[in-house]
């Protein structure tokens, strides 16, 4: 492991996780609650359902989706130094906001399928981290208000063949207080918890982050109002992969691609392509 590298980036590296508690400040836990509420309402105002049967057992699970279209404040969020160090480490140099929900799970809610968020946009073998979430806990988690459970080293799985079928069974929850970020390799098998508690809510916000080269689950550009996309500067628009120039980079200008095989295939851990 290089001498550079912070504890949680060796974690993230090596067990697939890290938590980093304390990242957000009080005052601004408050805001982002506000703006979660606000988030909710006015989904529903727009028609965008809340409750998403396919994924979850019971409406329960608050669902909000494309979050920089509600409060500027989910932007700050993607773009957080600490966020994009984390997805340096893990990505490399060139990524993208795949999407950025949330999952807001209230007593009584249930457990939905397990999986792995690089198996949601790559075809098998997972041999490299191609994406991860930064998972923003708005409360505290924990196992009995539905915290995240994950399948420990299932990060190392390269086929949906080397899921056990018990891989369930031998999840465990994420325990992070409020204003914790918890950073998730994309090959990570997980899933939401049951909220078993009588009056927890649950907040969880995945800030899905990939190698620039995947299409992404949003299609940013399409989902974001013209009101929103017009206070997005450059970089914004950079990271949520809405730049007119799409898929042209891996070739360097045809450069990479005249000086033969590219050195770095991208199949080892990190920095590559
Ligand atoms: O809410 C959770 O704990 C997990 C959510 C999740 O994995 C997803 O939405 O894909």
């Amino acid at each position: 492991m290089e001498r550079h590298q912070s504890k949680e980036t060796c974690e993230l590296l090596t067990e697939g996780y890290c938590i980093i508690p304390d990242v957000i400040a009080p005052s601004e836990l408050v805001r982002i609650k506000n703006a979660i509420d606000a988030a909710i309402e006015e989904s529903r105002r727009r028609g965008v359902a809340t409750y998403t049967p396919f994924m979850d057992p019971n409406d329960r699970n608050i669902r909000l989706y494309t979050l920089p279209d509600f409060d500027d404040v989910f932007m700050e969020l993607l773009r957080a130094p600490v966020a994009l160090k984390l997805v340096r480490e893990l990505l490399g140099e060139h990524f993208i906001v795949s999407s950025f929900t949330g999952n807001i799970a209230l007593p009584g809610s249930g457990s939905m399928n397990l999986h792995a968020d690089q198996a949601l946009v790559v075809p098998p073998p997972w041999t490299a981290p191609w994406a991860m979430n930064v998972i923003w806990c708005i409360d505290d988690v924990h196992e009995g208000n539905g915290a995240t459970r994950f399948v420990p080293g299932s990060h190392h799985y390269q086929d949906f063949r080397d899921v056990p079928p018990d891989a369930l069974e031998k999840s465990q929850a994420f325990v992070a207080s409020a204003g914790s970020i918890i950073a998730m390799d994309g090959r990570m098998w997980h899933t939401s918890g049951c909220n078993t508690s009588e009056d927890e809510q649950r907040a969880m916000l995945f800030a899905y982050y990939t190698k620039d080269f995947l299409r992404p689950q949003t299609n940013h550009d399409a989902a974001l109002s013209e009101a929103t996309k017009a206070r997005l500067d450059e970089e914004a628009k950079a990271l949520l992969g809405m730049g007119a120039a799409a898929n042209v980079r891996i070739g360097g200008g045809l450069v990479q691609l005249a000086k033969g095989p590219p050195i770095d295939t991208g199949v080892t851990l990190g920095r590559t392509l």
